[in-house]
């Protein structure tokens, strides 16, 4: 077992297929795992989706039940409870830019055949794009229907590669964290971003877990940092037995 404390230690955690299924609610089992994991270590969580999603997921009392929650990769950061610090990635990129980019996507969306379509295919967040080829407000069927059609046609994988050629050297890093969508972000603003906020806490060890930990995935550059110890899990319950192993055992 590791030799842990709660000022020396901290586990950082992906929410969507590390915490909870895709964009669904924690389990009570999961969610009282946690805190008493929160006995040992301190415990926090690195989202690609904004705060509202990750609240709809974790509880309206997440700041409160993590030590520290990192909504948009941590472009929007709470510790103990209280707002840190949030970033605009308006201010970041320019408008100039920010509208070649909506307009290119746009535009790629409006020529995509579906076989379905909804609404919200851009969401403007503090940090980052979310851009959706189906659009947001598909349902939870529809959700599925499409994350089966783009492992079998890499619709989103291809409108990434188009988007890196069109848009190289302008420092934007585009990253498929979920289902449906993917992030668009100034480069260094992946998840990596939340290490720098921790750092001034002292922490001996920070462990990550996360289910997109391959290139190109948003939890790769955090996994592959030089100051995490990287977990790639394929479940929430697969996240749970290692930290069992680790720190209950
Ligand atoms: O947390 C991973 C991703 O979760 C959502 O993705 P999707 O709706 O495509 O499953 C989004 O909030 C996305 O920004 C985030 O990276």
């Amino acid at each position: 077992m590791e030799e842990v404390g709660r000022g020396r230690t901290l586990c950082l955690f992906d929410v969507d297929g590390t915490l909870t299924a895709p964009r669904q609610k924690v389990t009570p089992d999961m969610a009282d795992f946690l805190q008493a994991l929160r006995k040992k270590v301190k415990v926090g969580v690195v989202g690609g989706s904004d705060f509202e999603k990750i609240q709809e997921q974790l509880g309206d009392d997440v700041i409160e039940k993590f030590d520290y929650v990192f909504p948009e990769n941590g472009l929007v950061a709470y510790k103990d409870g209280n707002l840190l610090s949030k970033q605009s990635i308006q201010g970041q990129m320019g408008e100039e830019l920010l509208q070649d980019l909506i307009n290119y996507c746009l535009s790629y969306i409006a020529k995509l055949k579906l076989p379905r379509k909804r609404g919200t295919f851009i969401e403007f967040r503090n940090g980052m794009l979310n851009i959706s080829p189906v659009g947001r407000n598909c349902s939870q069927k529809e959700r599925i229907e499409f994350y089966e059609l783009d492992k079998r046609e890499h619709i989103r994988d291809k409108f990434v590669a188009d988007l890196r050629r069109d848009f190289a050297g302008k420092g934007l890093t585009f990253s498929i964290g979920g289902q449906i969508s993917f992030d668009v972000f100034p480069d260094g603003w992946d998840k990596r971003y939340c290490l720098g906020i921790v750092s001034q806490d002292g922490f001996k060890t920070i462990y990550f877990f996360g289910d997109k930990t391959m290139p190109g995935g948003n939890d790769y550059e955090i996994y592959t940092d030089s100051r995490t110890i990287g977990h790639s899990v394929t479940s929430p319950e697969q996240t749970k037995q290692i930290c069992e192993e680790l720190f209950f055992n």
